[in-house]
């Protein structure tokens, strides 16, 4: 008894928390000595039970207990993963429905017309309203109007509704889910326009139908995410700005090329022919067999490469005013539009942007004064400037004609540059993107008081229909 008092002391319980806890027991201590089975005292019952304990977990119990915790992690990742990681996938959907309380009105046959734009903003506005819930989780992404035709109640109004699910979800699903909340908003929220429930209709599209059905419409991205474009930090500009985070964020840029010379310029695709640029870009090579366009967000690899056949500058551009800094050039063969290569939105000549209004410039100009041509797209977010301060004395002194747009900041440092000229300033209206103005000129680049100066657009629009018939 003395014996093992001695040897079951805290020296035994040591060695058996350590490795050799099975052989550690007062009966291996016992055969180890060779010593006739002893009892236990009281105090030593405790010490036993934690002996047995640990002979419970014998080699199979062992395995059987790892592989049960292992299940049970497995488990917890995937539920994690589910929730947090999941791969969300768009789903898209052609909604139709009647509204009583619109009166037809012709000119919404006229996508380009102010009633239609004005109707299908109103239509999305209420779309957003009913989707766009606190507790919706962000699935809404966007709607667009596609057609708003005659009824004898009101309208009828096709458009086409894009949600983010996880992928394992099904079309089938999420279109219940779409009509629940859409029937519930019907009966309790105050919406301006009044759908017939009975005909409402839903119908699962694949991005290919969506994509045919929204070719119809210009200005639109299908980048794969959905997310709102970051701010730009107050130190951004096409100078020492930020690359386009994705494939198809700008699908209507182009860099137009001289063969033997690359890049020199960039342009817009207006048309999936016609590209729009700064009558500038040509005053060294007017011959359009000399120039390539090349689309997609690098200059080499490029994702569509296309010959120019034509050229057609401004009649009355200038080069020493910068006047009518317009250009157009048509490809000899049509692009395919898809998710890189899409048309940019014209602006009616109606539209005005207040000064402050929040703009992107894109390019693959220099980062610097003089640098050298980027390969990967860049873009910098801009505001526009009011013609009378970007005529005062201390900023271009009266050079800004109506034909010009002034954007940038009055403290500089975020602006386009050379090899950014003929390139788009474009503007986001809804999620529809229209190009207010063309990359012309400016002194230097990224200079205080001495902001970006582009072609106004808006100023242009009937020159281009009447070049180009869009
Ligand atoms: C250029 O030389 C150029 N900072 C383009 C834009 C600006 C200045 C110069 C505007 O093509």
């Amino acid at each position: 008894m003395k014996f093992l008092e001695e040897n079951t002391g805290e020296k035994l319980l040591d060695i058996c928390l350590g490795s050799e806890v099975f052989e550690m027991t007062p009966w291996s201590w016992q055969m180890m000595w060779q010593l006739t089975p002893v009892e236990f005292s009281e105090a030593e019952y405790p010490r036993i039970e934690y002996h047995r304990r640990q002979q419970f977990w014998d080699p199979i119990r062992l395995a059987l207990f790892t592989l049960a915790i292992a299940a049970i992690i497995g488990i917890a990742i995937g539920i994690v993963t589910h929730f947090v990681v999941e791969d969300d996938k768009s789903f898209y959907y052609l909604a139709s429905f009647k509204v009583s309380n619109i009166k037809y009105k012709e000119n919404y046959a006229v996508r380009s017309s102010r009633e239609f734009t004005e109707r299908s903003h109103q239509i999305e506005r209420m779309m957003s309203k009913i989707f766009r819930r606190p507790s919706g989780g962000g699935r809404f992404v966007k709607s667009h109007v596609i057609k708003i035709s005659p009824d004898e109640k009101g309208v009828n109004v096709l458009m086409v509704l894009m949600f983010r699910y996880p992928s394992t979800d099904s079309a089938e699903r999420i279109k219940k889910k779409i009509e629940r909340i859409l029937y519930q908003s019907l009966k309790i929220k105050q919406l301006p326009l009044t759908i017939y429930k009975s005909s409402f209709s839903l119908t699962p599209i694949n991005s290919k139908k969506m994509r045919d059905l929204l070719n119809n419409r210009c200005g639109i991205r299908m980048t794969s995410s959905n997310m709102p474009l970051p701010a730009s930090s107050s130190m951004e500009r096409i100078v020492n700005g930020r690359e386009t985070a994705m494939e198809g964020e700008w699908p209507w840029q182009a860099s137009l090329q001289l063969i033997g010379s690359g890049h020199q310029c960039g342009a817009s695709l207006i048309s999936n022919t016609w590209l729009l640029t700064a009558a500038h870009c040509f005053r060294k090579n007017k011959n359009s067999s000399q120039w390539i366009a090349t689309f997609g967000t690098t200059i080499t690899p490029p994702a569509v490469r296309r010959r120019v056949g034509k050229i057609i500058l401004h009649e009355e551009y200038h080069k020493i005013t910068n006047e009518n800094d317009i250009a157009l050039a048509q490809l000899t063969t049509r692009v395919e539009f898809s998710n890189i290569v899409q048309r940019v939105c014209l602006p009616d000549s109606y539209i005005k942007l207040p000064p402050k209004t929040s703009v992107f410039v894109t390019g693959f100009g220099s980062i610097v004064d003089d640098g050298p041509t980027q390969n990967k797209l860049r873009q910098a977010r801009v505001e526009t400037i009011s013609t009378d301060v970007c005529n005062r004395k201390d900023v271009y002194d009266g050079l800004i004609t109506p034909g010009m747009l002034c954007a940038g900041f009055m403290e500089g440092k975020i602006d386009a540059c050379k090899g950014d000229s003929g390139g788009p300033l474009v503007y986001d209206n809804h999620d529809i993107w229209y190009i207010v103005g063309i990359v012309s000129w400016g002194q230097s680049c990224a200079l205080p008081k001495k902001p970006g100066v582009y072609t106004r657009v808006a100023t242009y629009r009937d020159w281009i229909a009447s070049k180009t018939g869009i």
